[in-house]
């Protein structure tokens, strides 16, 4: 490129980011929309602009990363629920006992890691205990609904499936549509109970009425979105959108008009991603087309790393593990005008820093009397200045995993300790190396870790053990067209396991994760 064509470029981005891009003042307290966006169980090769060897399958998913900031070194927990806690509450997983899941609460093996044993109602029936974020936890949903923000849920909730006061709209959400628990088939919106009852349940709501829909999850969900945002046309309030896809966790159910070979998972996995991609793009052209793409702060992520370890390289380790391909995500910022496009930016972040980020950007004042772990970022994404965060914990004692904390280019997994600057795929322990920094780091996360709250007793059980719906008040007048749509799909379930087996993965152990497809249960064998 010559001087003066080079030199009319630098001034034309000059002109659109003076200084840089030192916004982060003028952005708290503006008040934009935010719409945050979160895949399920994606890898981190999975979105095309993390592997340029590969054929992308997520042209739209990239179009997104090239308009707005990558985030090098964004961070989860490594399981759905602690991170979608960590996400609403600003805490670290631990701290509310979402590193234990709610259908934890129902299987033998992840009891009696708690001490507990199954639970039985008055009739003798084996049956779930009721575990779900606090109610007394303010979520970020609560913060921006507090700050004047319309609300909404769409998708994957994973924080209590019960009682009303633990679904989305008792914990912030005007406005709830898709499921509450672990997981959807993209088409009969059943779910296996998982654990203790093996059987389907029907989960797919519209502010919490269940809902009787044709339709592919991920399209349905877009769907939504779109319906959603042309209706804020209407209204003057900013929203929170929380976009919590269930794709790309399993089942590997593939999208309509799929051609490829239903016997080859991969082919049906890449069609899943496919499909998700086409509906971040369609959100990402609702808000466009009702004239937010400049007010509203479009967030995309995703929840925990992949069940397959291919889908994590260059990184090692799966979901339910710490190693970088449970915890490190793909994450992309846009904002037009505030984020520079085609920009990213390696500071180290966590989940819980977007609580105290959005609450800035709301310029919010509601108190908060529980201490977050949440960090604002806002200088880091809209000035470029280094992020403040120099240390994440993972996980504590008293998790089913190992307990885990980075600090600087450290970080100590169990015995192990990795230099993930110099050694981002994890492949030598230099434990042995620098036992000072193991001793420092051990003491740390054990100290952080007896800040867990006591679990307390779990006298509520829920009842029915086997409901035809989630949502107890949804269960109490089930429709005609929900029992029979739940009892088509429980007539094709199997009745008998052999002996130990169990429908659900056992607890891991150790730095393994939980096999998906290991059906035996470690305290029943
Ligand atoms: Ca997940």
């Amino acid at each position: 490129m010559n001087m003066p064509r080079l030199l009319t470029l630098l001034a034309l981005v000059a002109s659109f980011f003076p200084a840089s891009f030192a916004f982060a003042e003028e952005v708290a307290g503006s008040r934009p929309n935010i719409v945050f966006i979160l895949a399920d169980d994606m890898g981190w090769n999975q979105p095309g602009f993390n592997n340029p060897a590969r054929k992308s399958l997520t042209p739209n998913i990239d179009a997104l990363a090239a308009e707005g900031m990558r985030l090098n070194e964004f961070y989860t927990h490594s399981v759905c629920a602690p991170t979608r806690s960590a996400f609403l509450t600003g805490r670290y997983a631990f701290r509310t006992w979402s590193d234990w899941r709610t259908e934890d609460f129902g299987k033998p093996s992840y009891l009696a890691k708690l001490g507990l044993t199954l639970a039985h109602n008055d009739r003798g029936e084996p049956t779930r205990r009721i575990h779900a974020l606090d109610t007394e936890e303010i979520t970020i949903a609560e913060v921006l609904q507090d700050s004047g923000y319309f609300t909404a849920l769409l998708g994957k909730w994973h924080l209590g499936e019960w009682l009303p006061e633990h679904l989305p709209m008792g914990q912030g959400f005007e406005y709830q549509y898709g499921h509450y628990a672990w997981g959807i088939d993209y088409y009969t919106k059943t779910i296996v109970h998982n654990a203790p009852a093996r059987f389907a349940v029907y989960d797919w709501h519209r502010n919490q009425q269940p809902v009787n829909e044709e339709g592919y999850s991920t399209d349905l969900i877009a769907a939504e979105a779109e319906r959603v945002i042309a209706a804020r046309k209407d209204d003057e309030r900013p929203f929170f959108m929380y976009v919590a896809f269930n794709a790309v966790h399993g089942p590997l159910n593939p999208p309509p008009g799929f051609s490829g070979d239903v016997n080859d998972p991969m082919a049906i996995r890449d069609a899943m991603l496919v499909s998700l991609d086409k509906a971040v793009a369609r959100i990402e052209q609702a808000l466009d087309d009702n004239g937010f793409q400049d007010n509203t702060l479009l967030v995309f992520t995703n929840d925990n790393g992949p069940v397959l370890e291919e889908l994590s390289r260059p990184f090692r380790g799966t979901k339910n593990t710490t190693f970088e391909g449970g915890v490190r995500q793909p994450a992309i910022i846009r904002w037009p005008g505030k984020v520079k496009p085609g920009s990213s930016q390696d500071g180290l972040m966590f989940v819980t820093d977007f609580y105290p980020t959005f609450r800035t950007l709301a310029g919010s004042n509601m108190p908060q009397a529980r201490p977050i772990d949440g960090i604002d970022m806002t200088e880091m994404l809209f000035d470029g200045q280094p992020s403040q965060r120099h240390e994440i914990i993972y996980d504590v004692a008293g998790s089913v995993r190992l307990p885990t904390i980075r600090q600087g280019d450290f970080k100590l997994m169990g015995d192990m300790l990795f230099n993930i600057k110099t050694d981002p795929a994890e492949q030598v322990d230099v434990a042995l190396k620098h036992p000072q920094l193991v001793a420092q780091l051990r003491e740390r996360v054990t100290e952080v870790g007896a800040e867990r709250p006591p679990l307390g007793d779990k006298p509520l059980l829920m009842d029915p053990p086997l409901p035809y719906v989630y949502g107890l008040e949804e269960q109490k007048e089930t429709p005609q067209w929900l029992i029979d749509k739940v009892e088509a799909v429980r007539a094709t379930q199997p009745k008998q396991w052999a002996p130990g087996e169990t429908p659900w993965p056992k607890a891991p152990m150790g730095a393994e994760a939980s096999k998906m497809d290991g059906l035996r249960d470690e305290v029943a064998k």
